[in-house]
């Protein structure tokens, strides 16, 4: 995704689908009809010059989608068939970066007279850099299994790593060198969810939490996660002391030199050489 440029789209407006969910037994038993609509966002500049329907996403195959998708799975809710309806577009289409996402349903069971009851969810690809070290062990292992396995998850693509590289330890524990580097990824999981995702990578790699700041067979720290802020302890983001830690710019302004910092409102290149100075 181009960071910084707006994003055009394509919408598709209350596509008609008979299906079954529902609350109540009936519903399922009966089906009823629902209204889809989609704002499908993506960049649009290419398949307009080049008249090429592959440089897009083909309007017609994402009705279908969503019709056969409706049809063959059947939920209690409509913010359920609205969660997974939009995450498998996103998986299916790769073209398309963001979606929202409407379900209207006009003869919900209310028993009193209205136009119509909906959810509407907005779901998208996040550009994340995650910060990765080991200093026990086969290092370059640790390092290496956890990339294959951060790619293999059917909720990220797009994995880039900088070149891997040995540091002396940071933060005064006296402990073997590092081997760090950055890694860059698209996500539809949620931060908490990633978050998770990465600890169970490091306890496969046989992580001991013992002493703060020492020695490990794999650390996975989330640098970016697009431009979200949070201050929350059991996640801080962008990672706080990432401004502190060569290991940390250097490998990551190979892959985002030009990226912006959400709160110091520097790029990456710019952060790194005021570490330097
Ligand atoms: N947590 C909060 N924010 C984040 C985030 N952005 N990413 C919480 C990941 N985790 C985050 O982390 C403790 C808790 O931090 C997590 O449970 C999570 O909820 P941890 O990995 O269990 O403990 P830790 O790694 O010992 O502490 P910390 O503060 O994460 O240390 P760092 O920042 O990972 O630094 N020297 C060199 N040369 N290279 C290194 O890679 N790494 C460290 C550890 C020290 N010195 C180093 C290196
Ligand atoms: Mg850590």
């Amino acid at each position: 995704m181009t960071v910084g440029v707006d994003m055009d789209s394509i919408l598709i407006r209350e596509l008609e689908v008979y299906a079954g969910h529902g609350v109540y037994a009936e519903e399922t038993l009966r089906g009823q009809m629902f209204l889809v609509s989609a704002e499908l966002i993506m960049d649009l500049r290419t398949a307009g010059l080049s008249d090429d329907l592959d440089c897009s996403a083909d309007y017609g195959r994402v009705c279908h989608f969503i019709h056969d998708y409706l049809r063959q799975n059947t939920f209690l809710l409509i913010e359920a068939a609205a969660e997974h309806l939009a995450r498998e577009i996103l998986v299916s289409f790769p073209q398309i970066m963001e979606l929202e996402l409407e379900i209207k349903k006009p003869h919900a069971p209310v028993g009193l007279p209205f136009a119509c009851v909906s959810v509407k969810i907005r779901r998208g690809w996040k550009q994340v850099f995650l910060g990765i070290g080991s200093n026990m062990g086969d290092k370059e292992r640790y390092l290496e299994d956890a990339v294959d396995r951060l790619k293999a998850h059917p909720l990220i693509r797009d994995v880039k790593c900088s070149e891997w590289m040995v540091t002396a330890p940071y933060g005064g524990v006296m402990q073997d060198d590092f081997l760090n580097g950055a890694v860059g990824l698209k996500t539809l999981l949620f931060p908490d969810e990633l978050l998770a995702f990465l600890h169970e990578l490091e306890q496969k790699a046989g992580r001991e939490r013992k002493i703060h700041w020492g020695p490990r067979t794999l650390d996975l720290d989330i640098l970016l996660y697009q431009d979200y802020v949070s201050d929350d302890p059991e996640l801080t983001v962008p990672h706080p002391d990432m401004g502190n830690r060569r290991f940390v710019l250097e490998p990551l302004s190979k892959l985002c030199p030009n990226l912006v910092h959400p709160v110091t409102g520097k790029t990456i290149r710019h952060m790194l050489q005021d570490l330097l100075r």
